[in-house]
């Protein structure tokens, strides 16, 4: 099938529309056409630099305008970051993400960095960095190092975004992304469902990430993990028909791209994890530990892929999706 960037707000909301059985089976029978339905890949996050960031992101634990009462750390030197990749990789992730509440990294921030992705990759994992914004030449560099893919993730919709963020633009996320493709590195962008956004938002976030020159390789939805001391503490939770309707919107319009059930696991029902599965997801977050949150115990996350049959995948394929 001829993948698209010219889908229509129309045809998005439309499949929103759809009876749930009628969108899941859709989404299901496109995943199974793009990928094995019992592989998912998975991802262990560290947070390399936690705390202090000076966005403003509403949801966020980091932010140094939200009182979450998490404690500043500086860079975390170069053995703890290889102790923990190697963890990571004796339990089985093929991908180590780190992630750094910057702003943007300074140069010398990035000499750091380039450090982490040069040994974790010695380690034979795929490395995937989250550092706020970059410009072209730092991306030039992150791939020279051999980063196989930046997450930098849109968020919400483009008119929802200044309710959440507005210390930085829409404009500033998609110029981002464009200097990680150009760099040539693997896009993983995503977004959060749960801050109060309509489902018109849902639909315009994915209508954003599917008409992007190139689909992103990787797209996480996060739901959102209510965070002490953050404005969005103690917000309606989503539906999570809602939740599920958007994996599989996402599978369809994005049929190449890894989905990524990301952040919100622990307060889903393995039953619902397993509807996301079977709706499109297919990559996730695994290990204890998200970045300053919790994520399922790793033995719960083997225990509910052995019921289901899951395999995880061993070498992730990153080839470029030109759209069109
Ligand atoms: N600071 C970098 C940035 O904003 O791009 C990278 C790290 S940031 C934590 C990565 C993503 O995690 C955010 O874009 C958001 O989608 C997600 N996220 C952050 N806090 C979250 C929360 N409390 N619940 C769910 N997702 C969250
Ligand atoms: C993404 O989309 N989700 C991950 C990863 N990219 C970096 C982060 C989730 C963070 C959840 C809240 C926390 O642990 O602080
Ligand atoms: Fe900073 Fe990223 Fe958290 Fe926003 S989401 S406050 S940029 S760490």
């Amino acid at each position: 099938m001829k993948l698209r960037n010219d889908w229509k707000i129309a045809e998005i909301e439309a499949l929103f529309d759809m009876p749930f059985n009628d969108l899941i089976y859709q989404s299901h029978t496109i995943h199974r056409e793009n990928f094995n339905p019992n592989e998912v890949q998975v991802s262990t996050l560290l947070s390399v630099k936690t705390g202090a960031c000076p966005e403003d992101c509403s949801y966020c634990s980091q932010s140094a305008r939200n009182d979450t009462g998490l404690e500043r750390e500086r860079l975390l030197p170069l053995n703890e970051v290889i102790d923990a990749a190697n963890e990571a990789k004796k339990n089985g992730a093929t991908r180590f993400c780190m992630g750094a509440a910057w702003r943007n990294p300074t140069d010398k921030n990035l000499d750091r960095v380039i450090e982490m992705i040069t040994s974790v990759k010695e380690l034979g994992l795929e490395t995937c960095v989250t550092l706020g914004m970059l410009k072209q030449q730092q991306a030039e560099r992150l791939k020279e190092a051999g980063l196989d893919y930046y997450n930098h993730n849109l968020d919400t919709s483009p008119e929802f975004y200044g309710e959440v963020i507005s210390t930085r633009s829409y404009e500033d996320r998609l110029n981002t992304l464009e200097h990680v493709r150009n760099a040539g590195i693997n896009v993983c962008s995503g977004g959060i469902l749960g801050l109060g956004e309509t489902r018109r938002d849902r639909a315009r976030l994915l209508q954003e990430l599917a008409n992007l020159p190139e689909h992103p390789q990787s797209v996480p939805i996060n739901d959102l993990v209510q965070i002490k001391g953050t404005p969005l503490d103690g917000i309606d939770k989503l539906n999570p028909f809602e939740f599920i309707r958007t994996i599989a919107v996402a599978r369809i319009i994005m049929p190449k791209s890894y989905v990524r059930l990301s952040a919100g696991r622990t307060e889903m029902s393995d039953e619902m994890q397993a509807l996301c599965f079977f709706a499109g997801a297919n990559s996730m977050f695994y290990g204890d530990r998200l970045l300053t949150t919790d994520n399922p115990q790793e033995s719960h996350d083997l225990q509910l892929f052995k019921s289901l049959g899951i395999e995880t995948e061993k070498k992730a394929v990153s080839e470029p999706l030109n759209a069109a």
